[in-house]
């Protein structure tokens, strides 16, 4: 008995499907879900799977064939082929399939989005700020105040909004654990929701190319108890960490301190989310620890460091990740500020 070539593909193609949606959904495409909005975009992710490959297959399976059946033998090489043109029935069926296949992913694929979208009681708003090559957040505090920092810190079980924007070029605010991704443009303000279900340290990526220091454009977001949270939110919200409403330019304490507290707040908001100082309390790593770096260093070495940041690269880093504008970005008594306040921390 001959087994009829159209059988065998419809059996290939059957055990290459069931193996080829085992082994996707066998392997763990995502880490760890860390909040509310994970599970369905999982399952979103696995539904599209299951329909994708049999499709795959399947036009792999019907090129194979085509070319085990109606390959040239020899003798046939000045052959055309039968000269057919148009088949009602299989045209009706091969646009119908794909279009009801489409409009049914569209339409669960958008309930998934409104549901993970969806407004709560309750809402934590976090400003994130994307700029070469940091992210910054602003919590909004008691009495109109608001919280400038680089750490992303979420309390468990509460609702987030980010309210994202940008301040050069475009990036993008993703947290895998969260399966949360949204563009930050500048210009206009984005917004996405997660509600955080799992306590640890989840990496915040960049995930747009935005330019020389984009692999290292990462932060953390930090998920702790409600109380945990309470606690850091008046720890970091002390005066010198506090941008208040306009208090900018400070004005009747005594000079000297004053000075360098203006340079430390200046240091926390501009400088931290890259570089660790013990004293300002920051941890970025994307450039030197400055807590040991600048040791030694006198006010005008500090001065062309910040104003002209690749006239001399520290050793093991690149040159274009640190912002090479702050003369334009901060007013010169900033400048001042922070070299008196890093000469000081320095010594
Ligand atoms: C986007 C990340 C980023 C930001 C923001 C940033 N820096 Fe840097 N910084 C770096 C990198 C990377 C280096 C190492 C390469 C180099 O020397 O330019 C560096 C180097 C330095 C150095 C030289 C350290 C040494 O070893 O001598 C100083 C000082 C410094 N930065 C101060 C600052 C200050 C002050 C600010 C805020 C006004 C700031 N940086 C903002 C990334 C950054
Ligand atoms: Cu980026």
């Amino acid at each position: 008995m001959r087994r009829h070539p159209v059988a065998v593909m419809v059996v290939v193609g059957a055990i290459a499907s069931a193996l080829g949606i085992a082994i996707a959904l066998i392997i763990d495409w995502f880490p760890a879900d860390a909040a509310k909005q994970a599970k369905p975009i999982d399952t979103l992710y696995d539904v599209l799977m299951i329909v994708s490959v049999p499709i795959f297959v399947g036009v792999v399976c019907v090129i194979l064939l085509s070319v085990w059946q109606f390959r040239m033998r020899p003798g046939q090489e000045r052959q055309d082929g039968p000269p057919i043109h148009g088949n009602t029935r299989l045209e009706v069926f091969w646009t119908a399939i794909p279009a009801i296949m489409l409009v049914s992913l569209c339409s669960y694929a958008y309930t998934v989005l409104r549901d993970i979208e969806e407004k709560e009681p309750n809402t934590l708003v976090v400003q994130v700020t994307g700029q070469q090559f940091a992210w910054r957040y602003a919590y909004a505090l008691d009495g109109g105040r608001t919280l400038e920092t680089t750490e992303l810190v979420l309390p468990k079980d509460r609702p987030i909004l980010f309210k994202v924007r940008a301040i050069d070029v475009i990036h993008d605010f993703w947290v895998p654990a969260f399966r949360v991704k949204i563009d930050a443009v500048p210009g206009m303000t984005t917004e996405v929701r997660a509600t955080p279900t799992r306590i640890g340290r989840f990496e915040v990526v960049c995930a747009e190319l935005c330019g020389l220091g984009h692999a290292v454009m990462r932060s953390t977001a930090r998920v702790v108890t409600p109380a945990a949270y309470t606690s850091w939110i008046a720890r970091a919200s002390r005066p010198a960490a506090v941008a208040g409403g306009g208090a900018a330019g400070g004005g009747d304490a005594s000079a000297g301190g004053d000075a360098a507290a203006a340079g430390r707040e200046t240091f926390v908001s501009n400088c931290g989310s890259c570089h660790t100082l013990a004293d300002a309390g920051t941890s970025g790593t994307v450039g030197p620890d400055l807590t040991s770096a600048l040791r030694g260093q006198s006010e005008a070495e500090i001065r062309e460091d910040i104003v002209d940041p690749d006239a001399k690269i520290t050793e093991g880093f690149q040159p274009g990740v640190m912002p090479s504008n702050f003369s334009e970005t901060l007013t010169a008594e900033q400048i001042d500020g922070l070299v008196t306040y890093l000469a000081s921390v320095s010594r």
